[in-house]
């Protein structure tokens, strides 16, 4: 590498440093092409459009029943949808709450009172790390193979009060099968560890449709479940976070709920009721299929680049992991910047070691074709000339 281009990668890689992955995606909030935050910009479907259209009934509904009803159904709704069928909805233990962010910091701060560190999974996207730290709460890196190699090492359950799982995993896609689910839950109970999943991307892989809910329960572990249904549907930002809870939590997570929030607005939640029931009749199948087509088409698009790997073989979640060979995914992700497409460089999601991240980038895929097609064929051409 010349000297020039040296330090040009030198102060992408620290401008990328400094700040973390949801400023990046500000960055990309206007552009026509932001391939870079996860949350669903493709156009509705036909089913979701005529919902859309009905907005002002479903306003009235709320209006005039009680928003206690139109939560159990919301609830009812999406937990069956994703298979969660023995979700605890019947004795308050689902909170619904803004988004799954805000869920997040009201877990935290219930469990700070309790705990001042937390085993997590590495890598994962890095504002759960943040909110963790945010609350005084420190760190121990659980990694991925670790958590899907069998028991956890007994020395790491002692040293923590909590451990925190993002499944299916964002941005790589794993997902913690049943029986890894059953195996941690027995740990965590023997351990009195609290047992956290957040599961904002189970949507999109059917292995994570399995009832959680009867493992977790069946267990006798404390457990914390954070859901989302922001990932799913381009609903402009109105989403639902569900913080949903064991009896035997044993953390202020009401006490602490009620500090921030009455409750979400019964217009989203009666929408989102909506958006379930279509999903549940096709709609979730064809939303995989969309996935799919999508990924085929990214990789197609990049096919036979030297070095370039998609190194989440298997995976079905709504993002694409790209490894970029020898170049910096800064500086990749600089260049396509400069053509105002805008994708994620990886290194913060690698919270604990972000070197790990260097050589890879996340390209969301919850966009229509033809931004997908779009922003491939900048890559493609960023990539020939790096
Ligand atoms: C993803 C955005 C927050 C986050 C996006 C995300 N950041 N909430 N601070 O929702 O994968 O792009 O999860």
């Amino acid at each position: 590498m010349n000297s020039k281009l040296q330090s040009r990668v030198e102060k992408v890689g620290d401008a990328v440093a400094a700040g973390n992955l949801t400023q990046l995606e500000f960055l990309a909030l206007n552009s026509s092409l932001n391939l870079a935050d996860g949350h669903a910009r493709q156009e509705l479907t036909a089913g979701q459009a005529k919902i859309i259209a009905r907005l002002p009934d479903l306003w009235a509904e709320a209006q005039e029943r009680t928003v206690h009803e139109i939560e159990r159904e919301a609830q009812e709704s999406y937990f069956h949808l994703l298979g969660q069928h023995s979700y605890p909805g019947g004795d308050g233990r689902v909170l619904s709450c803004y988004s799954s962010s805000v869920a997040m910091e009201i877990y935290a701060r219930a469990l700070a009172t309790t705990t001042d560190a937390v085993a997590l999974v590495h890598p994962t996207f890095d504002n759960i790390p943040d909110i963790l730290t945010g609350v005084g709460l420190r760190l121990v890196p659980l990694e991925e193979d670790v958590l899907h190699g069998g028991d956890l090492p007994v020395g790491l359950l002692q040293s923590v009060g909590a451990v925190f799982v993002t499944t299916p995993n964002n941005p790589t896609g794993r997902v913690l099968s049943e029986e890894g689910l059953r195996g941690l839950a027995a740990q965590c109970a023997e351990h009195g560890v609290v047992l956290t999943l957040d599961t904002s991307f189970r949507g999109f892989d059917t292995d994570a449709h399995y009832d959680h809910y009867a493992v977790l329960e069946e267990s006798g572990c404390r457990w914390v479940v954070i859901e989302d249904t922001g990932k799913l549907w381009p609903t402009l930002e109105l989403k639902v976070g569900w913080l949903v809870r064991s009896a035997n939590v044993g953390l202020p997570i009401a006490k602490v709920y009620s500090d921030i929030l009455l409750g979400v607005s019964p217009l989203v939640l009666a929408m989102v009721r909506e958006l379930a029931e279509d999903a549940a009749d096709a709609g979730l199948a064809d939303l995989h299929d969309y996935i799919a087509e999508n990924r085929a088409l990214l990789r197609t698009e990049l096919a036979g680049l030297p070095d370039i790997r998609f190194v989440d073989e298997d995976t079905r979640v709504s993002v694409e992991r790209v490894h970029v060979g020898d170049r910096y995914a800064a500086d990749v992700w600089a260049r396509m910047c400069e053509h105002s497409v805008y994708v994620l460089p990886c290194q913060k999601f690698h919270w604990a070691r972000p070197a790990e991240g260097d050589r890879l980038l996340r390209i969301a895929l919850s966009r229509s074709p033809a931004a997908i097609a779009a922003a491939a064929r900048v890559l493609r051409s960023v990539l020939l000339d790096t």
